[in-house]
């Protein structure tokens, strides 16, 4: 009886060893960010962007923006910033879902680096309809070295629909992902998730 005890100690001590390692393997490698909680913007938004089901959407919610000035010269310059914290110093590939590729263009950076082009013809996955005339998709924006702790995340529009002929302006972001693993593509889903 002592022995089997003593056995069934000796099997609990392992099984915390292991489950205590396994834990800290779990340092989470990516972050995401919903674009609805945006900290500042100058965006028109508009809810025909978001297409006709909230459900296929993260969060059930997405930014949009709206608005027919695309040829004009003088219009406003339409942006958004989100903050977000990075877990770790890492390089992270940048992923966004978002509306329409082809109809919508725009430069973003981190804190105050340098300005990068996410242009109309960039790869655009994982595509689903959400209305008429209305697509959502991920994009992959590439990859940038950031540093553990807070940064801010700036978007602005710099295109209009038809790939810059058009005189509307689209904007439709429903999430982020700065991930450091590599990142299967299934809509809505996060990393890690059925
Ligand atoms: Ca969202």
């Amino acid at each position: 009886m002592r022995k089997l005890l003593s056995l069934i100690l000796f099997l609990f001590s392992i099984s915390i060893l292991i489950y205590g390692q396994e834990e800290k393997k779990e340092t989470k490698k990516w972050v995401w960010i919903e674009a609805e909680n945006v900290k500042e913007t100058s965006f028109r938004g508009n809810p025909w962007m978001k297409g006709d089901d909230p459900e296929k959407l993260s969060g059930a919610d997405a930014l949009t923006h709206l608005s027919s000035d695309g040829q004009d010269p003088n219009r406003e310059e339409y942006y958004a910033i989100w903050e977000f914290e990075i877990p770790e110093d890492g390089v992270y590939e940048f992923w966004s879902r978002e509306g329409y590729k082809g109809h919508i263009q725009y430069k973003w950076r981190i804190d105050k680096g340098e300005w990068q082009t996410s242009d109309y013809d960039l790869p655009y996955r994982n595509i689903i309809t959400i209305g008429q005339f209305r697509t959502i998709g991920w994009v992959n924006n590439g990859k940038i070295e950031l540093k553990k702790g807070k940064h801010k995340l700036e978007i602005v529009l710099t295109g209009s629909a038809g790939g810059g002929k058009g005189k509307d302006i689209w904007g439709l972001f429903d999430c982020f992902l700065f991930t450091q693993e590599r990142f299967q593509l299934r809509g809505k889903a996060k990393p890690g998730e059925e």
